[in-house]
């Protein structure tokens, strides 16, 4: 039977801005009241999904959401009619105004975590929201979040919903970005990698400097939600420096796919144990690991977080072997590409290197890998969930056609106080929804 990892990606949405929201994202604090250009940002990220699809690769999308965010706004204590909400926050708190305006709901990496049915005790496939506690710009995604996955994969027989853990920090959950599967096929057996950034209980060293936004507990929360056995998961810590050090995600410094583990030497902590428990626990599913460590010496952890080298995508083609899917930054660097051609050269499995204009979004710390968000599934699983998101040239042509005549070409922080904005993008939302099949998942009615 045929299995897929299917890649969905987040639609960039209208309000896409620069508001430096993300303490201990390098990008999001330099980039931090630039003009932002929320057209393009979407055409971009839409040309990655159809050049993906044409490659013969499975793709969705995901939809963007509301945004400004006017429930949040009236749960705030902000009254009156949409247009007055949204004019006393812009008097009161511009910022406040800027956080429940962000589109950062487009990082989808970070919307949920993902379990394939292959390593569930219940045969289903599991998806767990990310609480997104760390920021409270994306502790409000989750709602919306959950009602989409819950359009998009709308079987109970193949899927089960899991809402956001508790929102407090202890459970800070950051979803797929801090997760990786590793197996010699997408629909056999697996094991499951989850990284966390810190023990909300204590007991280990953390980052001093930027935020761990990931706990321990919160990954052990979604492996047992998800019912996964101790023989198909596996824990391990990210390295504090390199959170320090501007590496805010488990996917800014790794990124795997089938066997493959391609990760830099700084990437994790007490790496020897954890590498030997995966490769034990791939073993006896008859798979060998096959990890790709990046020395230091070839790319600094400045690069490594300037370009996105890590922040890629690994593809498997149909002969087996892979390509890697890169942001510009990473040819424009002259160490990373030279590396990443020396890579693709070396007999390894990544054979070949894809690179995609993705600035507008590498702006605000979020690269390729940032943009989607891995579903591996069964052929019956694929036909089971909304066909109206999967991508192909028609709606590839609806999608840009909606974006050219809905999106502006330049968005500042100012413009967010414009009550037409908020008008713009229900009647957009509204006719995406009918684009993509996806019934009523936003809480506004036309
Ligand atoms: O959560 N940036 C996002 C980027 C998320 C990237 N995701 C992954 N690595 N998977 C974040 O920090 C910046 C918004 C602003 O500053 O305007 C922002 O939210």
């Amino acid at each position: 039977m045929s299995s897929y990892e299917v890649n969905f990606d987040g639609l960039v949405g209208l309000t896409h801005h620069y508001a430096g929201l993300s303490f201990g994202n390098v990008a999001s604090t330099n980039n931090k009241n630039q003009l932002a250009n929320p057209k393009s940002a979407a055409l971009q990220g839409l040309w990655k999904m159809k050049t993906l699809a044409d490659m013969g690769f499975k793709q969705g999308v995901l939809p963007p959401q509301e945004r400004p965010c006017i429930t949040t706004l009236r749960t705030l204590g902000f009254t009156g009619s949409d247009a007055q909400v949204i004019a006393q926050v812009a008097k009161r708190s511009p910022k406040l105004l800027s956080a429940v305006s962000s589109a950062s709901s487009m990082w989808v990496a970070n919307a949920a975590t993902v379990s394939p049915s292959s390593d569930t005790l219940d045969g289903k496939v599991h998806f767990t929201v990310a609480n997104l506690n760390n920021k409270f710009h994306r502790s409000i995604e989750a709602d919306t979040t959950g009602r989409a996955l819950q359009a998009i994969f709308n079987q109970s027989t193949h899927f089960s919903h899991h809402n956001a853990l508790p929102q407090q920090a202890v459970f800070g959950d950051e979803g797929a970005a801090n997760h990786n599967r590793l197996c010699s096929d997408y629909g056999g057996a697996g094991v499951e990698l989850f990284v966390y950034g810190r023990k909300a209980f204590g007991g280990d060293i953390e980052p001093q400097k930027y935020p761990a936004r990931q706990t321990f507990e919160a990954s052990d929360a979604v492996a047992r939600l998800h019912q996964l056995d101790p023989g198909n998961r596996v824990f391990i810590q990210q390295n504090p420096d390199v959170i320090d050090q501007g590496v805010f995600h488990n996917d800014v410094i790794s990124v795997s796919n089938g066997p493959v583990l391609f990760y830099h030497e700084l990437a994790f902590l007490n790496q020897q144990t954890a590498f030997a428990e995966l490769t034990e626990k791939l073993a006896l599913q008859g798979t060998q690991f096959v990890p790709i460590c990046v020395p230091l010496a070839k790319v600094s952890l400045a690069d490594a977080v300037s370009t996105y080298l890590f922040n890629s995508q690994l593809l498997t083609k149909a002969d087996g072997t892979m390509v890697i899917i890169v942001p510009q930054e990473v040819e424009n660097n002259s160490r990373t590409w030279a590396y990443l051609n020396e890579l693709i050269n070396s007999g390894c499995p990544i054979n070949e290197v894809k690179v995609f204009d993705l600035r507008e979004s590498m702006r605000n710390g979020g690269g390729p890998a940032c943009l989607r968000l891995r579903v591996a599934l069964k052929e019956q699983e694929l036909a089971a969930c909304n066909q109206g998101v999967l991508m192909n040239d028609n709606l590839y042509n609806s999608l840009t056609d909606w974006v050219e005549r809905h999106y502006r070409d330049r968005l500042s922080e100012q413009d967010l106080a414009d009550p037409q904005l908020l008008i713009e993008n229900r009647s957009a939302l509204d006719a995406l929804t009918k684009i993509l099949d996806l019934g009523s998942i936003y809480p506004f009615q036309l």
